[in-house]
């Protein structure tokens, strides 16, 4: 792995960081407190090529790497947790699994609206009864003739307030159990498809999150993403990506915690001296900035991985269990470091806590990470 990013890495890190710095970030706290989904930020996103990260330039998108889009993630995320998966979970659960297992076909029609920003991805895996047990899933896809007919719903969906092509899980030989999984591809105006409740979240309240519906949806053949009947490989794949970017998420909300932290210590006096010269305060400082750069470094491991084609299941499991359980406690201490402060709407960290607690839970909970590595280690 090298340590020294390339030119454009750094280019592509410099323009998400200045672009959150003065777009995301006086957004933040409106987004989260109106659960608003931010449609004039994606807009601007797409014309910074954010919506394609590594969708090739022939299908309009940015042609770049797994490490460049940790990058952006993580800019993304310091600034405003909520974007930061928006643009996550578009490029990682859609986008990219359209370009490793769609069809040329698929990858002509999907691919351009969704780098343009255009078209909003969304993956739609989870179900009320299939969380970590992905693979009981009652969405049925039964086959009719070359169609197949969808019944069933899906929760806590990121993107599915805006999203106009989703990827839907459903069992088609319900027998076979994880077996008898297909994913399919679908647009949003599929007659019988219908986007539900908006989910009220504790935080990440702006992701449009919702709930999904499928009453007798009639799907080509065509909309199958990769094969039928193999539609598990297509999640466990794609999550292994998607992981990359929570974790890059993490680190993001993390280093936003430790700048909150920084900040004020050395404003607020206490004892008659700025609090930072207390040693309590200096040891969750140091806590912190040592937990971060190494997330950091799990996560921008697994992207570099990624992008020499290897098998990343363990690796992108390892940066997403310790990058979201070290937001977790970075962002705590940053709220004790403010005190009574840190529990009131008027300091970041406040928000920053509540966003930090769903990296543990989303794309894999902290225990199937845990999970995943185990059975890595024991095989
Ligand atoms: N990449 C590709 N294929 C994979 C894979 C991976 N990382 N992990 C598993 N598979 C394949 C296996 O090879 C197997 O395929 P075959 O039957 O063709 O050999 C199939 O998937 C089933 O594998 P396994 O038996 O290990 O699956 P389990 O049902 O035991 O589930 C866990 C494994 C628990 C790891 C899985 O259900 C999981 O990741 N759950 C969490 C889901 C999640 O992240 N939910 C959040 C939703 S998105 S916000």
């Amino acid at each position: 792995m090298d340590f020294n990013f390339s030119e454009e890495q750094k280019m592509m890190r410099t323009m998400a960081r200045d672009f959150a710095d003065r777009e995301v970030r006086p957004l933040a706290a409106v987004l989260d407190a109106e659960a608003r989904y931010p449609y004039e930020t994606v807009e601007k996103l797409a014309q910074l090529g954010f919506m394609g990260i590594f969708v090739p330039p022939e299908h309009g998108g940015s042609g770049l790497d797994q490490v460049s889009y940790a990058l952006v993630i993580e800019e993304l995320s310091r600034a405003c947790a909520a974007t930061g998966v928006i643009v996550s979970a578009h490029n990682s659960l859609v986008c990219y699994p359209v370009l490793r297992f769609g069809t040329d076909e698929q990858k002509r029609k999907y691919l351009a609206p969704m780098a343009r920003g255009e078209a909003i991805g969304s993956f739609a895996l989870t179900e009320p009864e299939a969380g970590s047990d992905a693979a009981n899933q009652r969405t049925v896809a039964v086959a009719d003739g070359d169609h197949f007919v969808l019944n069933g719903s899906k929760i806590f969906i990121t993107n599915a307030t805006v999203a106009k092509t989703f990827i839907i899980f459903g069992l088609t030989d319900p027998p076979a159990g994880v077996r008898g999984i297909t994913a399919f591809l679908i647009e949003r105006d599929t007659p019988g498809f219908v986007v539900g409740k908006k989910e009220d979240t504790m935080g990440i309240r702006g992701s449009g999150a919702c709930r999904l519906d499928f009453d007798d949806v009639r799907l080509p053949r065509e909309s199958v993403l990769g094969e039928v009947n193999k539609g598990f490989r297509v999640a466990m794949a794609t999550l292994d990506a998607g992981r990359i970017g929570i974790a890059a998420q993490a680190v993001g909300i993390g280093q936003a915690a430790l700048d909150e932290s920084v900040k004020y210590a050395k404003e607020r006096v206490a004892f008659g001296k700025p609090i930072s010269n207390l040693e309590a305060i200096q040891w969750m400082i140091a806590d912190t900035a040592t937990e971060v750069a190494a997330a950091r470094c799990l996560t921008y491991r697994a992207a570099a991985k990624k992008d020499e084609g290897d098998n990343i299941t363990l690796e992108a499991a390892q940066a997403k269990l310790y990058a979201s359980e070290m937001a977790h406690r970075a962002t705590h201490r940053a709220v004790q470091i403010h005190g009574g402060y840190g529990y009131t709407k008027d300091f970041p960290v406040e928000r920053l806590y509540r966003d930090a607690r769903v990296t543990e839970i989303y794309e894999g909970t902290s225990e199937i990470q845990r999970l995943v590595v185990a059975s890595q280690m024991l095989k």
